[in-house]
C-alpha cells in the first residue's frame, strides 16, 4: 500500500456557509436575506423547506467546533452573514451579529483552527435587493462598507479573507437562470451582477488591506473543465464556449484585468450585449478588479462534456453510467481536478491556490448501530486528494484542501435533499453523527497523507461522539 504524503504545513480544512447551516433566522437582530425571501415562495425549494433553522449552528457552534477539533482540522472555511451584521443592508451595524463571529473566531483559535471567513456566500440583505441587488453598482459600494466593518472587528485575529464565493452561481443561477435567489431570468442583469461582484471584490480587497495590514485576501471561483464530446469543430467550440462562460469570465478579469474577448463575442451573438463595450464598465473598474490576490480559491466538483446540438447550441452531455454520478448528477472525475489545477497554474499563475470546496452529495442510511457507511464519499475524496497530490508534484502551489462540507446542510434550491457532510445531521433532532468519511478524513489530516487503499471506519468512536 502506497501512502502519498503532502508537503509540511499543507492546510486540511472543511467548509460551510452561513445561510446553509446557521439558522437563527430572526435571532438577535438578524435581517432578512434574499434566500429567506426566495425560499418562502412556493415551489422554489425542492422539498418545500427553508433555511430558518438549518443546522442550528447559530446555537450549536461550540459543539461544531468540537467536531472540527476531533477531525484535527487546520482551518475552517465559513461565511459571514451580511444580514446578521447589517440587517438593513447598509448603515447601522448589529452588534450581536459581529459578536457572534467574534466568539466563533476565538473558539476556533483556541483549538488551533485557522479561521477562513468568506464575506459573501449568497445571502444578500433583502433590503439591498429591494434597491437593485447585484444588478446595481451601489451594492458593490455597500459591500465595501460591510467588508471594512467586519475586517476591522476581526482582523486582529483573522488573517485569511475571502471576498466572494462562486460569483458565477450568484450571477447566472440567480439572475439568468432563476434557480437561485433572487430568481431572475435576465441575462443582461446577470452580466451586470457579475461585473459588480467582481468590482466589489477588487474594492473590498483594498479595504480589507487597509484595515488589516497583514491580511491575505483572495476570491473563490467555481472551476469546471469542459471537454468536447468529439473532435468535431462544433463540439470543440461548445467546450470553448462553456469555458469562457463559466471559468474565464471570472478568472480573466481577476487575474488579467480583461474580460475574455471570445466570451464577450458569444454574449453579443446571443443578444445579451450589443457591442464589446460593456455598458456597465467604468474607467478604472478592471484595474480595481485585477488587484493582485494573495491566493485563489477554486471549487471543483466535476467536469462537463460539451456537445453542439443539431442547431449548434452547446449542451452538457453525460457520458458515464449513473453509478459514476453523485446525487447532484455530477460525474465523479478526479482527473479533472488535476487538469484544472494545472491549467490555472500554467495560464494564470496565482502565487497560492486553495481547493476551497470539493465534495460529493450521497444519501446513506444510519444503520442499526448508528453508523453511516458512506464509502462512495470516501472514494470521491480519496481520488480527489490523490489528484491534488499529483498536481503539487507537478509544480502547482496548492496550499490547502477544504472538504465541502463539514455538515449535511441546506443545499439551496434542493433544500435538505442533498447531503454533502462529513457529519450526518438529523434535521428534526439536530443530532450530528460522524460518517465513515469523517473517520477517514481524520486519519488523512493526522497523517498529512492519503493512502491508495481505503481506510476502514471506526464504529466505537462514532457512538462516543453522538449528541
Ligand atoms: O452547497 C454548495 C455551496 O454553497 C457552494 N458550492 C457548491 C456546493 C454544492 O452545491
Amino acid at each position: 500500500m502506497a501512502r502519498q504524503s503532502f508537503p509540511e504545513g499543507f492546510l486540511w480544512g472543511a467548509a460551510t456557509s452561513a445561510q446553509q447551516i446557521e439558522g437563527g433566522r430572526r435571532a438577535q437582530g438578524r435581517g432578512e436575506s434574499i434566500w429567506d425571501r426566495f425560499a418562502a415562495v412556493s415551489g422554489k425549494i425542492e422539498d418545500g423547506s427553508n433555511p430558518d433553522v438549518a443546522c442550528d449552528h447559530y446555537r450549536l457552534w461550540r459543539d461544531d467546533i468540537e467536531r472540527m477539533r476531533w477531525l484535527g482540522l487546520g482551518a475552517y472555511r465559513f461565511s459571514i452573514s451580511w444580514p446578521r451584521i447589517m440587517p438593513a443592508g447598509a448603515g447601522a451595524i448589529n452588534a450581536a451579529g459581529l459578536d457572534f463571529y467574534d466568539a466563533l473566531v476565538d473558539g476556533l483559535l483556541a483549538e488551533g483552527i485557522e479561521p477562513f471567513p468568506t464575506l459573501y456566500h449568497w445571502d444578500l440583505p433583502q433590503a439591498l435587493q429591494d434597491r437593485g441587488g447585484w444588478g446595481a453598482r451601489d451594492t458593490a459600494e455597500g459591500f465595501v462598507e460591510y467588508a471594512a466593518a467586519v475586517s476591522r472587528r476581526l482582523g486582529d485575529r483573522v488573517k485569511q479573507w475571502t471576498t466572494h464565493n462562486e460569483p458565477w452561481c450568484i450571477a447566472t443561477l440567480g439572475h439568468e437562470e432563476g434557480h437561485h435567489a433572487p430568481g431572475h431570468l435576465d441575462p443582461a442583469e446577470a452580466l451586470r451582477a457579475a461585473h459588480h461582484l467582481l468590482l466589489s471584490h477588487g474594492w473590498a480587497t483594498a479595504a480589507i488591506r487597509r484595515e488589516v495590514s497583514d491580511a491575505e485576501v483572495g476570491i473563490v471561483l467555481n472551476y469546471c473543465p469542459a471537454y468536447p464530446a468529439s473532435d468535431s469543430e462544433a463540439d470543440v467550440d461548445a467546450a470553448r464556449w462553456f469555458d469562457g462562460f463559466f471559468n474565464r469570465w471570472y478568472l480573466d478579469p481577476v487575474m488579467r484585468g480583461a474580460y475574455p474577448e471570445d466570451a464577450v463575442a458569444d454574449r453579443i451573438v446571443r443578444g445579451h450585449l450589443v457591442s464589446p463595450d460593456l455598458p456597465f464598465e467604468q474607467d478604472g473598474d478592471l484595474a480595481a478588479i485585477a488587484a493582485p490576490v494573495d491566493f485563489l480559491g477554486l471549487n471543483y466538483y466535476s467536469r462537463n462534456i460539451m456537445q453542439a446540438d443539431a442547431a449548434g447550441r452547446p449542451r452538457d452531455v453525460k457520458t458515464v453510467p449513473a453509478e459514476d454520478l453523485t446525487d447532484m448528477g455530477w460525474e465523479v472525475y478526479p482527473d479533472g481536478l488535476h487538469a484544472s489545477l494545472m491549467r490555472v497554474h500554467r495560464e494564470y499563475a496565482p502565487g497560492k491556490i486553495y481547493i476551497a470546496e470539493n465534495g460529493a452529495a450521497y444519501t446513506d442510511p444510519v444503520d442499526a448501530d448508528g453508523r453511516i457507511a458512506d464509502q462512495r464519499r470516501i472514494t470521491y475524496h480519496q481520488g480527489h486528494c490523490l489528484a491534488a497530490r499529483r498536481a503539487i508534484a507537478d509544480g502547482v502551489p496548492l496550499a490547502g484542501y477544504f472538504v465541502w462540507s463539514l455538515l449535511d446542510n441546506f443545499e439551496w434550491g434542493f433544500g435538505f435533499t442533498k447531503r454533502f457532510g462529513l457529519f450526518g445531521v438529523d434535521f428534526d433532532t439536530q443530532q450530528r453523527r460522524p460518517k465513515d468519511s469523517a473517520f477517514w478524513y481524520r486519519d488523512v489530516v493526522a497523517a498529512n497523507a492519503v493512502d491508495d487503499t481505503v481506510t476502514p471506519s471506526n464504529q466505537g468512536e462514532s457512538r462516543a461522539l453522538d449528541r
